[in-house]
């Protein structure tokens, strides 16, 4: 089973209830966190952070980032980041392992960024079916109704939403035509290649960097912490995806070629490494398409923090939910490369970042 025990996808108001009953529980080790920013609708977006003696002052332990639910119909990238929490907290104190890095480091595990899409896409799809036919991250029209696979936050804009205050098109199917693609709306090349200027785009990347209060949340947290790691989870295509969105020869702002992630050996080292774990394919973000304003895009060219995105999944956004477990686990169809195994290694490598710059010189 699962660390929480759990057999089905949590809703939003389970998510809050496990962090607070995580934080609750265990005060020495966990400690909520509530966000700078609350949501276009005003939901308060919640996470944790998991540290040995968590209410220690400000001691210059490094910081690891787990992210999920971005993109609103990709649920098991919620599970995944929670489940993790929950294993943290289970095993501190019994796994050496743990133990030893909860004292080394402190843990902050966001679920759900983006509170609002999330919400509309797990109510409809409580009721539709799980299935999906597009092919990850590129605008096609989807067979199933309502919002079951909206991809975006609950950003309105040039009156688009037939009712005030409504969140998705029923005209436009998957929800596609409201929001900001938050993975589109970070700093880093914001506006180049990959993302779209166009509103009712799956990828339109808003109005300007950082425009919407979910990206401003996770800047403010990077902002305020030293964030030597970040996963930031989506779905799918079992992928362990590396910096940077677009290639190295393509120009940039400044007319030059963007080039390499100055680290890229030893990013791509990490990558392969992870992906060693959970049976992943590793490459960079440019290999699979271009992508500009993406998370840990900005966050590595803004900290130099080591940051990646894990795709996970063979073949859906939302797949029946065993599939989920045995993926966190690496066990059934999964045997032996779970994503628990990666996530432990990301930790690990944030802790000791001279893993970073050994492999890099
Ligand atoms: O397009 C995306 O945002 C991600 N794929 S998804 O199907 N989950 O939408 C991939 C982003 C990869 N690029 C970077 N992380 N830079
Ligand atoms: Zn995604």
């Amino acid at each position: 089973p699962l660390p929480s025990g759990r057999d089905s996808y949590r809703s939003l108001a389970d998510y809050n209830a496990d962090l607070d009953r995580l934080a609750t529980r265990h005060p020495g080790i966990v400690k909520k966190i509530t966000l700078k920013h609350k949501s276009l609708e005003g939901k308060p977006v919640h996470g944790v952070e998991i540290a040995h003696d968590v209410t220690a002052a400000k001691d210059g332990r490094p910081v690891f980032l787990m992210l999920g639910l971005h993109h609103a119909r990709e649920w098991p990238s919620g599970e995944h980041a929670i489940e993790f929490a929950h294993d943290l907290v289970k095993n501190h104190g019994s796994d050496d392992r743990i133990t030893a890095l909860l004292k080394k480091a402190r843990v902050v595990v966001v679920p759900v960024v983006n509170v609002d899409g999330f919400e509309k896409s797990y109510n409809d799809g409580q009721l539709v079916d799980l299935r999906t036919v597009d092919g990850g991250g590129t605008a096609s029209i989807l067979a199933t109704p309502g919002n079951a696979y909206k991809r975006k936050n609950c950003r309105i804009v040039d009156g688009q939403a037939p009712l005030a205050g409504e969140c998705s098109l029923t005209s436009s199917p998957g929800g596609y035509a409201v929001g900001v693609d938050l993975n589109r709306n970070y700093g880093a090349y914001w506006g180049g290649p990959g993302a779209s200027a166009q509103s009712v785009d799956p990828t339109y990347r808003g109005a300007a960097p950082f425009s919407e209060p979910e990206t401003q949340n996770i800047r403010h947290l990077i902002s305020t912490r030293q964030v030597t790691g970040l996963i930031t989870n989506h779905t799918f295509s079992n992928l362990v995806l590396s910096p940077g969105g677009v290639a190295p020869d393509t120009i940039g702002p400044g007319g030059q070629p963007v080039g390499s992630a100055a680290d890229d050996e030893a990013l791509v080292a990490l990558g392969d490494r992870m992906a060693a774990q959970n049976g992943y394919t590793s490459q960079h973000s440019w290999e699979l398409y271009d992508t500009t304003g993406s998370t840990e895009d900005w966050s590595y060219n803004a900290t130099g923090g080591f940051g990646y995105t894990f795709e996970i999944g063979p073949d859906e956004f939302h797949p029946p939910f065993p599939e989920v477990v045995d993926e966190y686990l690496g066990a059934g169809e999964f045997a032996g490369r779970g994503n628990r195994e990666a996530f432990l290694i990301a930790l690990e490598s944030a802790v000791d970042t001279a893993t970073h710059s050994v492999i890099s010189g």
